[in-house]
């Protein structure tokens, strides 16, 4: 498990290299951008369970078969189960955002979901679409220009969607 310091400092050390000053630069902004980082962690964690519910009712909505008889989500143990999962995926995403680097959620949460749900005949594109809407409304509430200083946020919420991205596509 890795975070963006550890990371080039690992990278570093397999070329036998001291850390060249464009990843310095890089790692500036990092600190630099820090605060921003920290605060949107903060808001999607304290309003995750908003963000995840919100997101499997529009899926629901969207999927209607998904809860009907024989449908993977069908009966209240498995929409409990799906709402857990989307649960998981969020928080291992603000794992990823905190750290800025995405081998926690690559190594615990992403690797072997795909098999994972095909052996319970999970549809893996609907959990894609779901995190894709997890996405649209953790992103809404981390730019929010309300209640913060304002700044340019880009680059940071560009990773943020890169997470996600990277989620959905593992199960897509
Ligand atoms: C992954 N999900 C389920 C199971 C596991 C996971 C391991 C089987 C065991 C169980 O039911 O608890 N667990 C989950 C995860 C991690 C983990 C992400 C990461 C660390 O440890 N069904 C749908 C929707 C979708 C869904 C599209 C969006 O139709 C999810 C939600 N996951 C879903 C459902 C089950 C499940 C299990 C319904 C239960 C399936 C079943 O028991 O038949």
């Amino acid at each position: 498990a890795l975070d963006v310091f550890t990371k080039v400092v690992a990278q570093a050390d397999t070329r036998g290299a001291y850390i060249a000053d464009s990843q310095i630069d890089a790692l500036k902004q990092v600190v630099a951008d820090g605060t921003k980082r920290l605060d949107v962690v903060n808001r999607i964690t304290s309003n995750s369970s908003a963000i995840v519910t919100n997101a499997a009712r529009s899926l629901f909505d969207d999927q209607p078969q998904l809860i009907a008889p024989g449908g993977n989500a069908y009966t209240h143990r498995r929409i409990a189960a799906c709402i857990r999962d989307m649960d998981i995926i969020l928080r291992y995403v603000t794992y990823a955002i905190f750290t800025g680097d995405a081998s926690i959620l690559e190594d615990r949460c992403l690797n072997g979901l795909r098999e994972t749900y095909s052996a319970l005949g999970v549809p893996g594109g609907s959990v894609a679409v779901g995190i894709e809407k997890m996405k649209d409304a953790a992103i809404a509430i981390a730019n929010d220009p309300n209640g913060v200083t304002r700044g340019d946020c880009s680059a940071l919420i560009a990773e943020v969607a890169s997470y996600f991205d990277k989620a959905a596509a593992a199960v897509g």
